[in-house]
């Protein structure tokens, strides 16, 4: 843990959330929402959002809900957002958006699943 991670400023934040669809800055967080099928695909979001961040030593907060997810993620360490929020956020979009590539070995879920879902 450092306290020395350099933190952005909110008009930094808002330059690299232009390259983050769907994340949005509000109250000192940057955040996400997921919305889901129901229950058991929100508790399997949870759970893959639960095993990146303990793979990466960085935590969010979780808002959980029967068909909604919300992630907030702020580096506590530094009092701050740094570059781990802006990859973690990354990476967690990378997981729960992921579907097989149309066309190949895979089908994908034919259910609703897990989708990008408004600020709200
Ligand atoms: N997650 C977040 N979001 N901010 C932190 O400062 C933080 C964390 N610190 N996860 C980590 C764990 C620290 O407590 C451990 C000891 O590395």
């Amino acid at each position: 843990m450092s306290n020395k991670e350099p933190t952005y400023s909110e008009a930094q934040i808002a330059e690299q959330l232009g390259d983050l669809p769907g994340w949005y800055y509000e109250d000192r967080w940057i955040r996400r929402v997921y919305k889901t099928d129901g229950w058991p695909t929100t508790l399997m979001l949870v759970n893959a959002i639960g095993y990146c961040a303990e793979a990466a030593d960085h935590h969010p907060d979780l808002s959980v809900t029967w068909a909604r997810v919300v992630v907030k993620l702020s580096t506590h360490s530094a009092g701050g957002i740094t570059d781990k929020d802006f990859a973690l956020a990354r990476r967690l979009d990378e997981v729960a958006l992921w579907r097989p590539a149309a066309g190949g070995a895979l089908t994908g879920t034919p259910n609703k699943f897990v989708r990008g879902g408004d600020p709200r």
